[in-house]
């Protein structure tokens, strides 16, 4: 055991030595590493084929230059990348995210997520992200189109339907995709579909995939609670967020029957003691791009707080972080534990730091980690994929069916390896160990590449 484990701590520190300005990223490998160990010590050939050293590595990572127009015909420059993390099961798979805090920790974290994230989905995809520091905040739709067709102008030499294949994050969107699309097909000159996922519905996107990210993670959590004999039905449950992720795991979790009474943005949050009305988000956040403030000017019990960390103070049994990386830390996950939170379901990417997550987890609170509990995103890209290789559509009951599928899919196979190798109620462990031993055989299978 003490072997394995120094070889982990080996390729955490060297991990640290290369990349000590990476913190996001030394995170999310330590996250990883850490918890599968029980299964390199049963698999000594992963050591001998440094298969560790070579999952931290990158296989190509692209940054370039993104100058645009702006409306008042100021030139500005942006920072492009693409992080092409692990192709061992697929083309490199993963969103796009535009938000002025991107850099390359970010990216290789997100990257690095998205490998095992994808390996849990079961479908033929690697994993990769990409992104820009642009900030689409307060910027009209045309100089959104102007930054999306400078960016493809760079990445288009550099993916592809077997190669690449980027969708939305953070900041990019249904538009974001059109412009990106619309652009990748005029420098092709060919209808390359399947090179992008999150299009219209009526130009090859799948029905469904708006939805799949906030939908899959309500399936997944309830996959959590049924196994504990828990009902969602009449569940106050707490939301961060008010994007794509946090608007349909709310539409979910009211379907499901729960009480959603938070939402909030980067600015601040709102409580609505009768529950959330997912009418006014929407209007505001997709109709206008607006601030989430707005909503008390329409429910006029519901307050607004400035200030984003204070919607963990909320008391609640169920807590969907759906914003952004290291919303949770040590003292809010203090505050939900000591206000009775029975579950916590990760929708964003590393929203609890490794702290919090410790912490939840010494307080025995059920907590479905992102790269399984959000799986359901990328899947149903996957399922884009899918229906545009063979120029077809399902109906939107075809591909939620199948999301439900695949998330009872990723619950079981998680809770089968922390049964098998850890706590059995550690999904952390469960999931990353699932992940690793797929991606792990196929490289060997591949041998030194
Ligand atoms: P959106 O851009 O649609 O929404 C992001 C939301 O999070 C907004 O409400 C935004 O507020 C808030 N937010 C962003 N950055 C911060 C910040 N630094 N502090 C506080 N709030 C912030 O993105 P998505 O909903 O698509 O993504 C949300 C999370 O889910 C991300 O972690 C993403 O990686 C993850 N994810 C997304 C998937 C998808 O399919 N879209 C799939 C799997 C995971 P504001 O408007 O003020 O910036
Ligand atoms: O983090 C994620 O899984 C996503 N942003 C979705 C990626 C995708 O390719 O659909």
């Amino acid at each position: 055991m003490a072997d394995m484990k120094q070889y982990v701590e080996d390729v955490l520190n060297l991990v640290k030595q290369r990349d000590p300005d990476q913190p996001e990223f030394q995170n999310t490998v330590k996250e990883v590493l850490t918890t599968v160990v029980p299964v390199l010590e049963k698999n000594p050939q992963y050591k001998e084929a440094k298969i560790l050293e070579r999952m931290v590595e990158a296989e190509r990572i692209i940054t370039f230059r993104v100058p645009w127009q702006d409306d008042k015909g100021e030139v500005q420059i942006n920072r492009g990348y693409r992080v092409q993390m692990n192709s061992a099961i697929g083309p490199y798979k993963g969103g796009l995210r535009f938000h002025p805090s991107v850099n390359l920790s970010i990216l290789k974290f997100l990257a690095f997520e998205q490998v095992y994230k994808n390996a849990l989905t079961g479908l033929p995809i690697g994993g990769g992200k990409g992104g820009s520091d642009f900030d689409p905040k307060g910027k009209s739709d045309n100089e959104v189109m102007k930054f999306c067709q400078s960016f493809m102008t760079e990445l288009y030499r550099h993916i592809g339907p077997n190669v690449d294949v980027p969708a939305g994050d953070i900041g990019v969107g249904g538009r974001e995709i059109g412009y990106l699309f619309g652009q990748y097909k005029r420098l092709r000159d060919s209808y390359d579909a399947g090179v992008l996922t999150g299009k219209g519905v009526d130009y090859w996107g799948s029905l469904a995939r708006t939805e799949a990210t906030g939908y899959g993670l309500l399936y997944f959590v309830k996959n959590m609670l049924d196994d504990k004999g828990i009902d969602m039905k009449g569940k106050t449950v707490v939301v961060s967020g008010s994007g794509n992720v946090a608007t349909y795991a709310i539409e979910k979790a009211q379907t499901f029957g729960a009480k959603v009474v938070t939402c909030s943005d980067s600015n601040g949050y709102v409580y609505d003691p009768e529950g959330i009305d997912l009418d006014v988000v929407k209007e505001i956040k997709q109709v206008r791009r607006g601030r989430i403030k707005e909503y008390v000017e329409k429910r006029p019990n519901a307050e607004y707080h400035e200030g984003c960390k204070g919607v963990w103070t909320v008391k609640c049994d169920i807590a969907l972080p759906c914003a952004t990386q290291s919303e949770i830390d040590l003292e809010s996950a203090k505050a939900l534990v000591a206000n009775g939170v029975q579950a916590v379901g990760e929708g964003a990417n590393m929203p609890s730091t490794l702290e919090a997550i410790a912490y939840f987890q010494e307080n025995k609170i059920l907590f479905a980690p992102a790269k399984a509990a959000n799986a359901g995103g990328v899947a149903t890209s996957a399922l884009e994929m899918a229906q545009n290789s063979e120029r077809l559509q399902w109906t939107f009951e075809e591909v939620d069916g199948r999301l439900q599928g695949i998330m009872k899919n990723i619950y079981q196979s998680a809770k089968k390896n922390a049964e098998k190798y850890a706590d059995p109620d550690d999904l952390v462990a469960g999931a990353n160990i699932t992940a690793f031993v797929k991606v792990a055989d196929v490289m060997m299978a591949h041998g030194i590449v």
